[in-house]
């Protein structure tokens, strides 16, 4: 779905690699911008700094020079960040907040083998579409000392409003897709009360505009049996919407369907703004050696330039990417190549 038609003189695009490999995928996908030529407004990049390393230089890991200056851009691409697993005193991840900050409640991640591709996996084309807001996410997270030991809890929150959101984004994406359908993901057989409000409540989107999505068939699966049969046969999947927590991990685990992690591009998008991101994180074990698959993050800025619209221009990505991966001779190590990050944007380069 495109945002909007706007006429644009010029595409200002914050890029905020973040941490570990962000930093080496994001340049790629600049460059494959770059090489669109008059398909897209000449882009103007704006780097812009968010992570953890940055918040253990400075205490902060998404400066607030950051979010205003999104704010001032058409749209974004965020690399990766590496949040630790344990609490840091005044921490919060970047990517978290910045999703909060700039409204973006949809992360939408299409997960898309290409023919013929190494991993020699089944056919997938499916698109996760993730409630990007709320769930276990909004990070309310208490712990007390108990005579048993500690006690920790997390609030998760589910609400109507984004439920009907989320689901109402599903459906428009629906419409534009040839199966055109939608599966609900969740686990109301036991989150009765959260979980069945967002499966209440993304059902009744088609009849809250009767007649739209009369195309639209619905069907819905608990979460766990969702996993099991996204392994088992990809291809009854269309469009998969879930809460926040069930969207990230299932998107994650559709990625090893089409060989890598490193392929599965996003979207973060809201009603006025759109940031690609790729799927993957930051990699610290590969980080700095050259070898990040940079597809994810090419990918990621067609995709971002599709919502705002730029069809041909993110056609012109899609179709040297296909062709780069089904050609098979230029990889990273992740699709079992041995070629370096740069040698695969250039082949990608060549080809737009
Ligand atoms: N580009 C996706 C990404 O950075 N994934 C890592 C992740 O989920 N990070 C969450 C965090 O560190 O807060």
């Amino acid at each position: 779905r495109a945002m909007s038609s706007v006429a644009r003189q010029s595409l200002k695009i914050g890029l905020v690699p973040a941490d570990g490999i962000g930093r080496e995928v994001i340049p790629a996908a600049r460059t494959a911008i770059e090489a669109l030529g008059s398909d897209i407004p000449k882009p103007q990049f704006i780097d812009l700094l968010a992570g953890f390393e940055l918040f253990t230089k400075t205490g902060t890991a998404l400066p607030e020079e950051t979010i205003a200056a999104l704010r001032e851009c058409d749209c974004a691409l965020f690399g990766a960040v590496s949040s630790p697993s344990k609490r840091v005193t005044g921490y919060s991840s970047p990517i978290v907040a910045l999703r909060k900050e700039l409204d973006l409640y949809a992360n939408i991640r299409p997960v898309v083998s290409v023919a013929a591709n190494p991993s020699g996996k089944p056919s997938v084309d499916l698109v996760v579409v993730r409630e990007n807001t709320e769930c276990l996410y909004v990070k309310q997270e208490t712990i007390i000392a108990t005579e048993n030991g500690r006690e920790a809890r997390a609030v998760r929150l589910i609400t109507e409003r984004a439920s009907r959101r989320i689901g109402r984004m599903a459906f428009e994406l629906a419409l534009t897709r040839p199966r055109k359908h939608v599966t609900i993901i969740h686990k109301s057989n036991v989150l009765s009360v959260t979980d069945g409000l967002f499966r209440e409540t993304v059902r009744a989107v088609p009849r809250q505009e009767p007649g739209k999505f009369d195309d639209v068939t619905i069907a819905e699966q608990l979460v766990d049996s969702a996993v099991y049969r996204l392994f088992r046969e990809p291809e009854i999947y269309d469009i998969m919407v879930a809460p926040n927590l069930y969207g990230d991990i299932i998107s994650d685990a559709a990625a090893a369907l089409v060989g890598s992690l490193g392929l599965v591009p996003s979207i973060n998008a809201g009603d006025n703004f759109v940031m690609g991101e790729p799927v993957h994180g930051s990699a610290p074990d590969i980080a700095g050696k050259e070898i990040a698959n940079p597809i994810a993050s090419i990918r990621s800025a067609a995709l971002m330039l599709r919502r705002l619209g730029y069809i041909q221009g993110a056609d012109r990505i899609d179709n040297a990417v296909d062709e780069v991966v089904r050609q098979g001779t230029v990889l990273t190590p992740d699709l079992g190549g041995k070629s370096k990050t740069h040698e695969v944007v250039d082949a990608i380069i060549k080809r737009i």
